[in-house]
């Protein structure tokens, strides 16, 4: 009672003063009157955290959408209600940011002229915070003026696999590669021009039988405007394939390997700038069965990692274009799982039951961050490192490096229910995009975690 009283007296004196006040990050000297106040409170609701707002038509709401008339001067009343490290910012309005505020009760003020219609996001900067769920929506004017990008989703989902192949014979196969040059939707508001095998990144999963005899026709559209090739790590001979499949646009090349060795293996493009061909999304992976097949499981899943080198910040809105000088400094904006910032998080919905088997076939197409794969709340029971399938698996292991143009298969059971995080446990890339869910549902069994009573929400 007494935190809350003291939370409408501070909320008091701030709108008391407010319009006096001067904004030091937003305008260091300017006074102003605000056309609209809202006022947000920072919470931990359902194991995420939130504003909530309180007061007006957005009270009780969890990130509610302020609507603001264009051109209006808005005052954005923060109360921190949970203790912990807050701020708010919004950056599409001249880098309008608050100061940061701890302890519980304390509070600050955004301000800032909204100089421009349609939709834009207010988060918490404090690192970890916006990912965790501290975001929402200004809208000015009218609204969707500059609605959300309208760019093709490429993603391909972790669950868009061939079936085993098991116990067969060596037979003959042939796979045709289309090399296609698109825009694809990289986050909410912003998008990139990709260069896919079959329109998607990664691209497709194939899968042979060790001794198969393998065609592949490499297709490049005559609307493409580069020339496109593919190296598999799979082939012996002569640049895994790349030496004989220089497509130009509108030319097919096409090559016959057999597959002597059993693994799990990346394919890429290999066309002169190699790493630019690579980072812009041409990467898959091939996987060769041993003789016999692989141990059945109950789920497979096919995740590849990749960087982006964009000119412009991560989380800026628009097209964004391609850098060099970045992608020669190994200094990447993006880091994504299968192609998209939200490809693993909202878009492919990754679910396994209490006691199934998991299997994850793991890439890293790169083209030069080495990944330490890591699954939030689980252990590996079964790694077969590096790819090789033929050797005995590492047993308990919790993160595993894999190299760019490397890979890993990973096989868990799920023991319990919750949301499990696909990681690189270089933490700073989940802040730039990567991290992928795998919901378990099912029984709780408190033997394997007893939560005493608390809500685990999400997590
Ligand atoms: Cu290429």
């Amino acid at each position: 009672m007494r935190v809350k009283t003291l939370n409408y007296l501070l909320l008091f004196v701030a709108i008391l003063f407010t319009p006096w006040v001067t904004t030091a990050a937003n305008d260091a000297t300017a006074q102003y009157t605000p056309d609209v106040t809202f006022t947000l409170r920072t919470a931990i609701a359902d194991g995420r955290l939130v504003y909530i707002g309180q007061g007006g038509e957005i009270d009780g709401k969890v990130n509610p959408t302020l609507n603001v008339k264009s051109g209006a001067m808005v005052q954005i009343n923060l109360i921190n209600g949970d203790g912990a490290l807050h701020d708010i910012v919004a950056p599409d309005f001249n880098n309008a940011k608050s100061d940061q505020v701890s302890g519980q009760g304390s509070s600050t003020v955004l301000a800032f002229r909204a100089d421009k219609d349609g939709e834009f996001a207010y988060w918490c900067s404090v690192p970890g915070h916006r990912p965790a769920g501290m975001e929402g929506l200004i809208v000015v004017g009218e609204g969707r003026v500059a609605p959300d990008i309208d760019a093709e989703d490429l993603t391909l989902s972790p669950m868009d696999l061939p079936d085993p192949i098991g116990d067969r014979g060596p037979t003959t196969l042939e796979y045709t590669l289309e090399t296609m040059e698109k825009v694809g939707k990289l986050d909410n508001g912003s998008s990139y021009k990709f260069w896919t095998f079959g329109g998607t990144v990664p691209g497709p999963f194939l899968r042979v039988r060790e001794g198969d005899t393998v065609t592949i026709n490499l297709k490049n559209p005559e609307s493409s405007t580069m020339i496109h090739s593919v190296d598999f790590h799979a082939v012996t001979g002569p640049g895994g394939g790349a030496a004989v499949t220089q497509a130009a646009p509108g030319q097919t090349e096409s090559f016959t390997f057999k597959a002597l060795q059993p693994g799990l293996y990346v394919y890429h493009c290999a066309t002169p700038m190699v790493a630019h061909h690579i980072t812009n999304g041409m990467y898959g992976m091939i996987l060769v069965e041993p003789e016999g097949g692989l141990d059945p499981v109950d789920k497979e899943f096919y995740v590849m990692q990749g960087e982006l080198y964009t000119t412009e910040d991560f989380g800026t809105r628009g097209e964004l274009s391609f850098s060099i000088d970045k992608l020669l400094d190994e200094d990447f904006e993006y880091m994504i799982f299968n192609g998209s910032v939200n490809s693993l998080k909202s878009i492919h919905n990754m679910t396994a039951q209490v006691g199934e088997t998991v299997r994850i076939f793991f890439g890293v197409g790169g083209p030069n961050a080495t990944s330490s794969f890591h699954v939030i709340g689980e252990i590996f029971d079964r790694v077969y490192h590096e790819g090789a399938l033929t050797d005995p698996p590492l047993h308990n292991v919790q993160t595993t490096t894999v190299a760019p143009g490397g890979s890993t298969m990973v096989e868990f059971q799920v023991d319990y229910p919750g949301r499990y995080i696909l990681v690189d446990h270089a933490l700073s890339r989940a802040e730039r995009g990567l991290a992928g869910f795998l919901t378990v549902e099912g029984e709780a069994d408190s033997s394997v975690f007893d939560a005493h009573g608390k809500d685990i929400g999400d997590h």
